[in-house]
């Protein structure tokens, strides 16, 4: 049942000891709407599969009690967090559980007891609703967490919606947290020597396409696909996918310049439709997006991922330019 965010904190209330469930290699968003919710209704934040490098940057400096691995049996009720599908949880074997997403395509909520979906840049920027019309407070980590979660989830403000800036600013009048404080525990977090080997490489061994004046480049590394994408996009595509594979999982990651998605691209969607191509699972948002599907052939998946965005880009007016 889909819900408003007072419908969904009042049944909230109705529940003790919940597991607020972030997806498999959790981001700043997931963790920090997660940790404001915990903090909110009392509960703990549950990761699967670990959390990004950011995200274990934030959960050191604010000291955020996890769980690592939880088992939703244990708990009253599990509240799956900035999350859509099944795959994004591993195979944690979810019982009673409510959704709060802001993913357009979201699988997790057809068995939900309840959902609470909008279509908004961050699940951070939902959370905070929710608190607003709770009359709740807002404390300075769970402000500092969700604002961490807007930067990075809207790409630094760059995929922002002028609804991002608003909840932005009401958030810090709130809370009381200075902007620049965030940025600073952001920009402190260390790159890991093997994040940028593997994006050097991604960069060595990208393929470039050109559509009229859209690049398209693809690359194949071991890990990072998702940064390395991003890099790819900063130093001169205007799309790019990045393949890896492990344990026989293909998984792509795609990244989108606003001049892609000017074009017609929508990650996203892309995703969505070359997953199902292979039977596996993708989606994301219009400018960031990922698919895993069962494979051997990561050019093959590469190929197909250039092959739909070509298709798009002869069919849109901005791509002829
Ligand atoms: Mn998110």
């Amino acid at each position: 049942m889909e819900v408003d965010e007072i419908g969904f904190y009042n049944r909230i209330l109705d529940y003790q000891n919940i597991l607020f469930l972030c997806h498999r290699n959790a981001d700043p968003d997931a963790i920090g709407s997660a940790y404001t919710l915990a903090q909110a209704f009392g509960g703990i934040v549950g990761i699967v599969d670990g959390c990004n490098r950011v995200a274990k940057m934030l959960i050191n400096e604010l000291e955020i009690e996890i769980v690592n691995n939880p088992d939703p049996g244990d708990y009253d009720f599990t509240v799956v967090v900035d999350t859509s599908t099944q795959v994004q949880l591993n195979e944690i074997k979810l019982g009673k559980y409510a959704v709060v997403d802001h993913h357009s395509t979201c699988s997790l909520k057809d068995n939900a007891e309840f959902f609470l979906y909008r279509n908004a840049s961050s699940t951070a920027e939902i959370v905070f609703n929710i608190l607003e019309c709770m009359e709740a407070p807002l404390m300075r980590k769970p402000g500092i967490s969700l604002i961490a979660g807007i930067i990075t989830d809207t790409g630094n403000f760059k995929y922002a919606t002028p609804q991002s800036f608003r909840v932005l600013a009401r958030i810090i009048e709130k809370c009381g947290v200075e902007y620049g404080e965030v940025i600073d525990i952001l920009s402190s977090t260390p790159q890991d020597i093997s994040m940028r080997i593997a994006t050097l490489k991604a960069a060595m061994r990208a393929n470039i396409h050109r559509i009229d004046n859209i690049i398209i480049a693809t690359s194949i590394i071991s890990s990072f696909g998702g940064s390395a994408a991003g890099v790819l996009t900063h130093i001169g595509a205007d799309v790019s996918y990045v393949g890896s594979k492990k344990d026989g999982i293909i998984r792509i990651s795609g990244r989108a310049r606003r001049s892609g998605i000017d074009a017609g691209v929508n990650m996203g969607k892309i995703m969505e439709e070359v997953s199902e191509h292979y039977n596996g699972t993708g989606g994301g948002h219009d400018g960031a997006a990922g698919l895993d599907v069962i494979g051997e052939d990561i050019q093959d998946v590469l190929d197909k991922c250039v092959g739909v965005t070509l298709k798009i880009l002869k069919n849109t007016p901005a791509g002829r330019n």
